[in-house]
């Protein structure tokens, strides 16, 4: 009933017109209370926007809690879930100590953050669930007691019958089959998805059914599949108390189809549900209420008194109202204290302003807003500092000095925690070089990095590796060769071709603190993982303002080979989804191994991207392998110059050298930097700091033109104040806007050839000395 009452008030909320949008749990309240019975310490969620009776149940979020997300209060304090970054509706608990670390998971009830894409919940799930094998399977991981006894834990997930549609939603599921993982994935079923009735989303109509085919049976494992009605509390309580048993003791994937749910308020704010929903429809649904049938089992078994069931109700009723309004006094009243001190400041700077009647007139109008929020307040200061810019006294000042002090303030209130903000940040790891000397022998490159994963699996029990190939053959490159003989299935692991789910494990084990390297075979197939990299991972820390992390490392590989689906090199469309994760563009194996080195000491997650071509490459191996690191944001200057500097990473390291040593025999001096890590991006300015020596710049990749070289120009020409070092127009070279053709030919005319960079540097100098340097 208090949660019940919460959604009731909560719409009017929007209505009134002091939230934006709500979506809220009612109609599917009592098979939220029987999974709260079956959830036991340690066990997480993964689910979506229905669930705040589960919350509520396990004493893991409050009403007032529930009104604070709803007004988008930010504080953690006030809003643990998010800080008031996200919409209403998105649940998670809080991992993390305030440093970072650790807390005691199997101490608390968990759940991951929720996100909003429709069964982007199920890769994650899955991940959740698999934590629990590893944990019971590798006993080395005795010593993390913290994430698990003895994979004990189940991972329950929940998602909307329409959103079984999703292909996500059938990976993740046969995903569990085959790993046959803790999972239970309740379906809520209120027979539509916004308007859309079951018909148009799955045959048969029904999941349970679509599904009949992966129930295990006597002989061959599967899932357990149950079916129970949504109003039916005692059978609800049963099929939970079941689906907990076999999940937690077995390791049996379940399925529960939670039927004959409704929305008692139809699908959200945005609309009402009598546009589509017929009256049978809609009568039934009243009657056939969770709270209402639970109302009528109680009286029916005589377990309460009607009166006694009134007064829970009144009680909740009144107990929703008030947390409801503690909610909004705390949410307003910081923004209120903001906009008196705001107010007074302007009226004390209008005094002595030759624009005191409109500025008065501003500060007037500001104090009169109704239901004030801090867009409020900054718009009405900025728009006066504008008018102020002239004068030059104590009381402007003192506006100013004020609205500096709030941006730092707004800035941690909704930018901050993008990245780790912990001591185990990346850029935080020390620097430890390799060690090579003329006696180190020469090796292929794939050779450096089975030798760091061997250490790595020797020396860390909570590392293991799994991806399409990764196991028996140790990955199509072998990087992992042998390792799985060595380490056994569990720390080196193929898996079904399924690169989404792949990153859902991934993001999963890591979120349990694990520390997984999940592969992507080549970096094209990433496009099926980018969206729950980009929704999920990415955006993890920020959107729990550090409440959760999960430092997973994607492998994969790419940059020159071959071919439209083999050789693309897409770093822009990767960087502009991927903020929040670290991204490193290794240029050989010796610096790749020193890269995972370093994030494997840090807490954030990221992807590496490995030269294809750079495998069977000799290198010398270093002697300290596993211990030296290679530093996050650090360019390397790769060959001294004085007329260009390009900038480069990755394979196009190795062409630019070639180019820059024909350039030398025609007296061009380049200066060639290896970025190293296109996110953090050189953090110190030493590309800025090589400009100022060479006054010419060009920024070298084989992305598409506007990709990942334009984002390179953009953060050394505005992050590092050099445009008045320029003294040729800075510019970029790039692959040709369409992906690679096939085979050598198609290489060479498809991506920037050593003659290719040739002649854009000539024709830069050129274009500075043509008498030097005449047109070719
Ligand atoms: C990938 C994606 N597509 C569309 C949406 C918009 N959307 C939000 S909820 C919803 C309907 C979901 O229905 P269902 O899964 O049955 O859950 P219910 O709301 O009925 O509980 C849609 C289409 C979304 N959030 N994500
Ligand atoms: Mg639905």
């Amino acid at each position: 009933m208090l949660s019940r009452h919460a959604s009731l008030i909560g719409r009017k909320e929007v209505f009134m017109g002091k939230a934006k949008f709500g979506i809220f749990g009612d109609g599917k309240e009592l098979a939220q209370l029987a999974m709260a019975r079956a959830f036991q310490l340690g066990d997480f969620r993964a689910g979506y926007y229905r669930d705040q009776t589960f919350m509520m149940a396990l004493n893991e979020l409050s009403v007032q809690e529930y009104f604070a997300q709803l007004y988008a209060h930010a504080s953690v304090e006030h809003e643990p879930a998010s800080a008031g970054r996200l919409m209403n509706g998105h649940f998670a608990t809080r991992s993390l100590n305030e440093d970072g670390s650790w807390k005691n998971l199997t101490k608390m009830n968990n759940s991951a953050a929720d996100i909003s894409p429709t069964a982007a919940q199920m890769p994650k799930l899955l991940g959740l669930a698999y934590a629990s094998k590893i944990y019971r399977q590798n006993k080395e991981l005795k010593g993390f007691s913290k994430f698990s006894v003895n994979g004990n834990e189940v991972a329950w997930g929940t998602i909307g019958n329409a959103s079984t549609s999703e292909g996500m939603f059938y990976e993740s599921i046969n995903a569990a089959g085959v790993l046959q993982v803790p999972m239970v994935v309740s379906v809520w079923d209120d027979a539509y998805g916004i308007s859309v009735p079951n018909e148009f989303h799955t045959t048969k109509g029904s999941i349970s059914e679509v599904l009949a085919g992966f129930a295990k049976t006597d002989t061959a494992p599967g899932f357990e599949i149950l079916k129970v009605k949504g109003w039916d509390y005692e059978a609800l309580l049963e099929t939970y108390l079941r689906a907990g048993e076999l999940a937690r003791i077995s390791h049996i994937p379940v399925l529960i189809h939670v039927e004959e749910l409704t929305q008692p308020q139809g699908h959200s704010t945005s609309g009402s549900h009598e546009r589509y929903k017929s009256q049978e429809r809609l009568s039934w649904e009243k009657d056939w209420d969770c709270n209402t049938k639970f109302r009528e089992y109680i009286l029916s078994n005589q377990i309460a008194t009607a009166d006694h069931l009134d007064q829970i109700e009144a009680e909740a009723k009144a107990q929703a109202k008030k947390e409801k309004e503690a909610a909004w006094t705390a949410f307003s009243g910081e923004i209120k204290k903001e906009l008196a001190v705001a107010v007074g400041l302007l009226t004390d700077a209008a005094q002595h302003s030759s624009r005191k009647v409109i500025l008065e007139q501003m500060a007037q109008e500001l104090s009169k807003t109704i239901n004030p929020i801090r867009k409020d307040v900054f718009t009405t200061v900025r728009k006066s500092l504008m008018l102020l810019r002239f004068d030059s006294n104590e009381a402007k000042s003192k506006l100013k000095d004020w609205y500096k002090a709030q941006g730092s303030l707004n800035f941690d209130r909704y930018s901050s925690h993008l990245y780790s903000q912990s001591e185990w940040n990346v850029l935080a790891v020390e620097e430890i070089k390799p060690l090579i000397n003329e006696k180190s022998p020469l090796v292929d490159g794939r050779e450096i990095l089975q030798a760091f994963f061997d250490t790595t699996l020797e020396n860390n029990p909570e590392f293991f590796a799994f991806g399409e190939d990764v196991g028996k053959i140790g990955d199509v490159n072998q990087a992992f060769a042998g390792l799985q003989a060595k380490y056994g299935e569990v720390r080196v692991q193929d898996t079904g071709i399924r690169e989404c789910t792949i990153i859902g494990q991934g993001i999963g084990a890591a979120l349990r603190g694990l520390r997984p390297v999940a592969e992507i075979q080549y970096l094209d197939y990433l496009l099926y993982g980018i969206q729950l990299l980009s929704d999920d991972l990415a955006c993890l820390q920020y959107r729990t303002k550090g409440g959760q992390k999960a430092p997973l490392i994607v492998r994969t590989r790419g940059h020159r080979l071959e071919g439209v689906w083999h050789s693309g090199s897409p770093m822009g469309m990767i960087l502009s989804s991927l903020r929040g994760m670290v991204i490193c563009v290794p240029r050989n194996m010796t610096q790749a191994a020193g890269m995972y080195a370093t994030l494997l000491k840090s807490d954030e997650p990221a992807l590496m991207i490995e030269c294809l071509n750079g495998y069977r490459l000799k290198e010398q191996m270093p002697s300290n392998l596993g211990e030296f690191t290679v530093p996050m944001g650090k360019p390397e200057i790769l060959r001294s110059g004085k007329d260009i500097t390009i900038v480069t990473y990755g394979s196009m390291c190795r062409v630019v050298l070639d180019a820059a040593i024909e350039l030398a025999e025609i007296e061009i001096s380049i200066e060639v930097i290896d970025v190293q890590t296109l996110l953090p991006f050189d953090v110190h300015g030493v590309i800025g700091e090589s400009i100022k020596r060479t006054n010419r710049v060009i920024f070298a990749d084989e992305d598409v033109p506007g990709g990942a070289s334009a984002f390179m120009m953009q953060q050394v020409i505005e992050g590092q104040d050099v445009f008045r070092f320029l003294d040729s127009e800075p510019q970029t070279i790039a692959a040709k806007a369409h992906r690679p053709a096939y085979s050598t030919d198609g290489d060479y005319f498809s991506k920037p050839s050593i003659e290719d960079i040739v002649e854009q540097v000539y024709a830069m100098m050129h274009e500075t000395d043509p008498k030097k340097y005449p047109a070719i």
